[in-house]
């Protein structure tokens, strides 16, 4: 990490409220993250903006010429996937920047840089920014916010402006999306004269809080809270605007405003529906809005939507969204395996969402699930390698799915390159009196804690082993209270401070032990939580799990790979006592802690080619290994089975 990074000036959070750690200032040091991170620095961003040139998602910008053929079909919808190409360069400029704080990068930085001066250059005079309509449709912006994504758009350049003015203090992006912001606050609002409406697919939401957070102008909070509020109103602002189009609003593609979250209000809304990236992005705002304006009702809203994803729409995996026909929710339940979409996007929303919620309500409930996304379903989403990916992250296959190098829609890559980039913020939050640890790996962390600046350093294994050592540096000593998360997979977990044990049972609260002590320049902490394998089962209503069994280890969850046991793990029954031991295997991608046992395999041999017969298959022993879930299809084709069939 570069030593001359200063702490930026950014105005204070709401009092009382958590602030995470900035992401530049957390440095990770060995193992686990730093191999990732490191990787897609150096490997997915740059091979990210060349599969944007060459796939020509960059062609957009080319403001001076007139639109050539599309690159991409209308849907029935009416939306291409060009509509919203700015998105993904939006996204990869915000992946990018996290990078360039703490490594800078000339060479990264030029290409940014040439985006945005095409941006500059094909903004309209009032401030407007899409490229698409810009280009091709001028007359139809703002006509269809119920399909056409301008402001998912948007929002996503909007991010990118802020992580790119917060890495760089260039201003130039910034100042282009403050107008666009402006342009957007002239055009919507329920004053006469304006648009009541409010996009589709949320994003700007969240996006609007971020460049708050930087100017510090009130109407951009207050931009972001209309869209919120306004948000499921009735009648529809999509009914009026499918009208004045001369559309029937029957005709609508998805039937339902639950694909957008927008069938009714925010705040009654009690079941997770719909579109699954879009519902986690709203949620993220509205998780935003309940820190910013202290409004306890979105809090409350977020609290119920929460529990009724964890517990009743969540994959083992954190992956969510069962079906491929509206990218999203079904019944409560649903939660097939084999054609489990559960699009990388949304596990990593979900991961900023349950950050969101910790912020405001520390407690654990929240951070176990960005703890499961970010080791398991959202990870699974990018290769080893760093340049190829899963767009849907199934639990079950037959050798069908393959990673590929960029897809026909690339919203998935540069989703999880950004969750990596940025990752150090989701490790520490800090508040006056306070420090909270939310997560575990090696790592180096600077912070404030009120007027304090605490250096940590986490030495660990972690996740392949449960022992941390953390180590503070204070410029001076401090009073204040070390909130450490107790992860809720763990049953047995022991804390000491300098060499003295911890009651735990006294001082845990909502999943964080607080200890609370002056802190020494020096003090050590040492948390041990027990990793034994653990088995999970599913819920009864979830069917499609009913006798079988997941392995999960701390915070990974595992599943068998055909290359590793010669044949498909469908055919795998696990005794309920079967022994399973945990080894580290350092040659297997990196290296990672595997599980093994005797498990038995239903054989084929004996069934003369019938497909049915009134006896069962025959059982033999058969030894296993099952690698953790995220590292899976990074070798041979194969099939896969995380719920494995239980004997
Ligand atoms: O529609 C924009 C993005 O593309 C969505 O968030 C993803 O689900 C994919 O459809
Ligand atoms: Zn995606």
């Amino acid at each position: 990490m570069s030593q001359s990074l200063k702490f930026s000036a950014k105005p204070a959070a709401p009092a009382g409220r958590f602030v995470p750690a900035d992401h530049a200032r957390v440095d990770f040091t060995g193992g686990f993250w730093q191999s990732w991170s490191q990787t897609v620095r150096d490997v997915t961003i740059p091979t990210q903006h060349m599969r944007l040139d060459e796939e020509d998602f960059l062609e957009v910008l080319d403001f001076d010429k007139p639109a050539g053929p599309l690159a991409r079909p209308i849907q029935p919808s009416g939306l291409s996937m060009q509509h919203f190409f700015d998105s993904d360069f939006g996204k990869w400029i915000e992946a990018a920047s996290y990078t360039l704080k703490a490594y800078p990068n000339p060479e990264i930085e030029a290409k940014i840089d040439d985006i945005v001066e095409q941006l500059a250059k094909g903004q309209m005079a009032d401030g407007y920014l899409n490229s698409w309509f810009i280009r091709r449709e001028p007359e139809k912006r703002w006509t269809n916010l119920r399909d056409l994504h301008e402001m998912y758009s948007m929002g996503h350049l909007l991010e990118g402006a802020v992580a790119y003015y917060e890495a760089t203090g260039k201003r130039r992006f910034l100042d282009v999306m403050i107008r666009a912001v402006d342009h957007i606050i002239g055009t919507f609002g329920r004053e006469p004269g304006k648009l009541a409406g409010y996009d589709a697919h949320e994003e700007i939401e969240l996006a609007l809080v971020k460049l708050y957070r930087v100017t510090r102008d009130p109407r951009h909070l207050e931009l972001a809270t209309y869209f919120v509020d306004e948000r499921g109103v009735m009648p529809s602002y999509y009914d009026e605007e499918a009208r004045k189009r001369g559309e029937d609003p029957a005709d609508y593609v998805y039937q339902t405003y639950a694909y957008s979250q927008a069938h009714m209000p925010v705040r009654e809304q009690g079941q997770v529906v719909g579109h699954a990236v879009r519902a986690m992005y709203l949620f993220s705002a509205m998780a935003d809005l309940a820190y910013e304006n202290d409004d306890p009702t979105l809090k409350e809203a977020c609290d119920r939507l929460f529990d009724n994803l964890v517990g009743r729409q969540l994959y083992v995996t954190g992956g969510l969204g069962p079906s491929a026909s509206n990218e999203g929710f079904t019944r409560e339940y649903d939660l097939p395996n084999e054609t489990a979409y559960a699009e990388t996007c949304a596990a990593v929303a979900l991961g900023f969402w349950s950050h969101r919620m910790a912020q405001t309500d520390l407690n654990s409930k929240f951070t176990d699930r960005l703890e499961t996304v970010l080791f398991n379903g959202a990870l699974s989403g990018i290769s080893r390698d760093g340049e190829h990916y899963f767009y849907e992250n199934v639990l079950e296959s037959h050798g069908q799915n393959r990673r590929w190098k960029w897809h026909y829609c690339p919203c998935c890559p540069t989703n999880i390159a950004r969750f990596i980039t940025s990752l150090g913020q989701y490790y520490y939050s800090s508040r006056e009196g306070e420090l909270a640890v939310h997560l575990y790996g090696a790592n180096t962390a600077e912070l404030m804690v009120g007027e304090t600046f605490v250096r940590l350093k986490q030495d660990t294994q972690y996740p392949w082993n449960g022992d941390v050592r953390l180590a503070l540096n204070l410029d001076k000593p401090s009073r204040f209270t070390l909130h450490l998360r107790i992860p809720g997979w763990c049953r047995d977990a022991n804390v000491t401070v300098n060499g003295r044990t911890i009651d735990l049972a006294a001082c845990t609260h909502k999943g964080y032990a607080a200890i609370t002590r002056d802190w020494q320049d020096g003090d050590e902490v040492r948390l041990s939580i027990a990793m034994p394998v653990d088995r999970l089962y599913a819920h009864p209503a979830a069917s499609e799990d009913a006798g079988r069994v997941a392995l999960q280890r701390g915070p990974v969850v595992y599943c068998v790979e055909e290359t590793d046991i010669g044949g498909e793990p469908q055919r795998l029954r696990l005794p309920a006592d079967a022994e399973i031991t945990a080894r580290f295997d350092a040659d297997l991608l990196g290296g990672a802690v595997v599980l093994e046992g005797q498990a038995l395999e239903a054989g084929s041999e004996d069934w003369d080619g019938s497909l049915y017969r009134t006896s069962p298959p025959v059982l033999k022993p058969k030894a296993f290994k099952a690698i953790p879930y995220h590292l899976w299809a990074n070798r041979e084709a194969g099939a896969m089975l995380v719920w494995l069939q239980e004997k």
